[in-house]
């Protein structure tokens, strides 16, 4: 009826790769636009999610939800989370190979709650037997465990992650969660000293402070009162509506349990973690010499393991022989500091080891897993530090991949297979990536230069270091480099990045002391050896290096998390901020070459293996090439000439649909044929 808005005009259309307009950004923003305000926060472009945070409970994540996504081809129902993992699920039991789903967007967009929902749906839908249940609980549980460790309210989100997190699920051949396995990534140790105004601390301390029980609370010398603790209100906000830390404290003991720590284990953990508290407390005064002397005693008490000297005294080593050399008061508080923030790292370090001890599979046979990333987000404050700096390096490197593995490995593939092609032109932002981490000529590589010259290198020759050599790179500006326009945006100790999601302003001040992560000797004798070698930054980056061949190795899947808003509201959608990230995570060059290019690509070997009972011709065998009998099995399926293109090692589908219907014949013909003479295939 003329007039009367149609089901698609209302609630957009569920794959981007059918929209009219599809090289049409304002599209694209209309159609997320049309499905945010119907509560349709999911839609695709082709196989990858794009996700917009609803900031509120939508209902969708129900039991029966995950019943009606199990076990269905992936675009027979509306676009959900649930439709992707299970589809993950079912091309590596088919295929018998790895996958990962790499889960991207910026601080808040809702990266976190998408791999919590994909683990939970494993949980629900694999094989499940008294075991394998065991596995999926205490997989389940080690999340809260650790969001309890690594996660903290920011000004951008309120359980923000300060980690980074890979956690590989492992299968066996029939399906079932056997174990997993996590690497976590530089967890932010300076927010356990200092939280910016609106910020805190890590969960635990709060959870421990507010819902611990008495008995452990005097045991540890704690009072139920946050604002007690020095370190838990330099962002003087203890208390968050949207965070219940007393339950939540709840879910963290029950789940350590689950878990199977031990009560000594769980004790000394907790004892850890007041200890940090009780070390915040500390204060000092000047003698009358201006040395550092401890001003509470009471604090103290509590530090058993911290020998006094060690936050006094610093031992020197002079012509063989240890002096004891005291400090000033400014010094005292930055070696308590210093340890208190090792002593965190080190814990969440052990915290980690002990869950893969717990989710370890001992069985030794051939298993395959799904990767599941999720990693802080990019982050703009108005003060950014080498914190965000490492964490928006960690994103751009995880863009890179993208690219890599999509827009140019797909451009790349049909090169190779001589496949016609129009070529998507696209940004691309190795070239950020090498302005950060070049051997020799990157910002990691001046800093760990200048960390080299104790004593006379400073946050601000740093800085004049970058401008030497960075100067005139396209994405690096700073006071000095800048136009007279840009110049008042700048002050003198910043240097400004333009990453691929947008320009960061960082202030130089600490990066050099935050690289380094130095302890006073005498202070790691007492509690933490440092074993690794090598600065912050370079750790970081060869960890990342180490994430991105793990990657490599498996097959890719995407989640693209957008955020609606700035504030974390339900049903605001603002269109310039949505547009922007459209923009940068590279949607609509993923379209353009989804569009143009094929949903589904199989080595003819392959190919010709599974669908061969599908036509009397190549059943039970075909004597030519497997490219023959390839064409011979779709001429007898009828495929049409615009629906497939044969490359040179591969046929390549336009459409997923094609494939499913293939797949369905499939489905009834082996279900004919299993009591005669089909054998199961082994996919290469
Ligand atoms: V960060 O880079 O770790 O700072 P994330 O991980 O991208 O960030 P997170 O998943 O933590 O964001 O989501 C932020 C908040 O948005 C959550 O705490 C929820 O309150 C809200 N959220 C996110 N996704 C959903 C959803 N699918 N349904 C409802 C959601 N609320
Ligand atoms: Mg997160």
């Amino acid at each position: 009826m003329e007039g009367c808005l149609t089901a698609r005009d209302r609630v957009g259309i569920q794959d981007f790769v059918l929209l009219d307009a599809y090289t049409s950004e304002s599209a694209v923003l209309d159609n997320l636009r049309k499905r945010f305000n119907e509560n349709l926060i999911y839609t695709y472009i082709g196989t990858l999610l794009v996700s917009v945070n609803p900031y509120k409970e939508l209902g969708i994540y129900t039991k029966k939800q995950m019943d009606i996504y199990m076990g269905v081809n992936y675009f027979e129902l509306p676009p959900h989370i649930y439709a992707l993992a299970d589809n993950v699920y079912r091309t590596m039991l088919t295929e018998a190979n790895n996958h990962f789903i790499l889960i991207s967007g910026e601080s808040g967009a809702g990266k976190t709650e998408a791999s919590k929902k994909i683990l939970q749906f494993y949980a629900v839908s694999c094989p499940s037997t008294k075991l394998l249940d065991n596995v999926r609980d205490r997989l389940l549980l080690s999340n809260p465990v650790l969001e309890a460790f690594g996660n903290a309210k920011t000004l951008k989100n309120d359980n923000s992650s300060r980690f980074g997190k890979y956690m590989d699920i492992q299968f066996d051949h029939m399906g079932g969660a056997v174990g997993g396995h996590i690497l976590s990534y530089l967890l932010e140790k300076s927010r356990v000293v200092h939280q910016n105004h609106g910020e805190r601390s890590f969960h635990i301390f709060y959870q421990l402070v507010e819902g611990g029980e008495e008995d452990l609370l005097r045991w540890l010398g704690l009072e139920r009162n946050c604002q007690r603790y020095s370190y838990l209100v330099q962002g003087e906000c203890a208390k968050v509506s949207s965070v219940n830390d007393k339950s939540d404290w709840k879910t963290v003991r029950k789940a350590l349990s689950v878990i199977e720590f031990s009560e000594n284990n769980i004790e000394s953990l907790f004892a850890i973690i007041a200890s940090v508290l009780h070390l915040g407390n500390v204060t000092f005064v000047a003698d009358s010499q201006g040395y550092a002397t401890l001003n509470n005693s009471p604090e103290i008490h509590w530090l058993s393991t911290v020998r006094h000297v060690g936050l006094t005294h610093r031992k020197i080593e002079a012509r063989s022989e240890e002096v004891l050399s005291p400090f000033t008061v400014d010094h005292a508080v930055y070696a308590r500091d210093a340890l208190a923030k090792a002593i965190y790292g080190r814990t969440f370090t052990w915290l980690v080891n002990e869950l893969n001890e717990s989710l370890e599979n001992k069985d030794s046979s051939r298993k395959t897993v799904i990767g599941l990333l999720d990693i802080y987000g990019f982050e703009v404050f108005s003060v950014n530090s080498f914190e965000q700096f490492c964490i928006n390096y960690c994103n751009e490197k995880l863009q890179q991949l993208f690219i890599q593995l999509t827009l140019k490995s797909e451009q790349e593939e049909y090169e190779m297979e001589g496949i016609e092609w129009e070529s998507v032109p696209y940004f691309n932002n190795k070239i950020i990536c090498d302005l950060v981490e070049e051997k020799f000529k990157g910002i990691i590589s001046v800093l760990d230069e200048e960390c080299l010259r104790p004593g006379e290198a400073t946050d601000m020759t740093f800085l004049e270091k970058l401008e030497e050599k960075m100067g005139g790179h396209p994405h690096f500006v700073t006071h000095k480099l800048a136009d007279q326009k840009t110049r008042k945006t700048l002050e003198r100790g910043d240097f400004r990045l333009l990453h691929y999601a947008g320009e960061v302003t960082y202030c130089v001040v600490g990066f050099l002391d935050k690289n380094n992560d130095l302890l006073y000797r005498n202070i790691k004798e007492v509690s933490v050896p440092r074993t690794l070698a090598g600065t912050v930054a370079t750790q970081f980056k060869s960890s990342l290096v180490g994430l991105t061949e793990i990657l490599m190795s498996k097959e890719p899947w995407y989640v693209r998390c957008m955020k609606p808003n700035e504030g974390k509201q339900p049903g605001h959608f603002d269109d310039v901020l949505v547009r922007h990230q459209v923009k940068y995570l590279g949607l609509m060059e993923h379209l353009r070459v989804r569009r143009a290019g094929f949903a589904y690509r199989r080595r003819y070997e392959i190919f010709l293996q599974r669908y061969k009972p599908l036509c009397p011709d190549t059943w039970p065998n075909w004597k030519g090439t497997a490219a023959e009998g390839v064409e011979c099995l779709i001429k007898h399926l009828g495929y049409k000439p615009d629906e497939y293109k044969m490359g040179r090692t591969k046929i390549f589908i336009r459409h997923p649909r094609t494939l499913f219907s293939t797949e369905d014949a499939f489905e009834v013909c082996k279900h004919d044929i299993t009591n005669m003479m089909y054998k199961p295939i082994t996919l290469s």
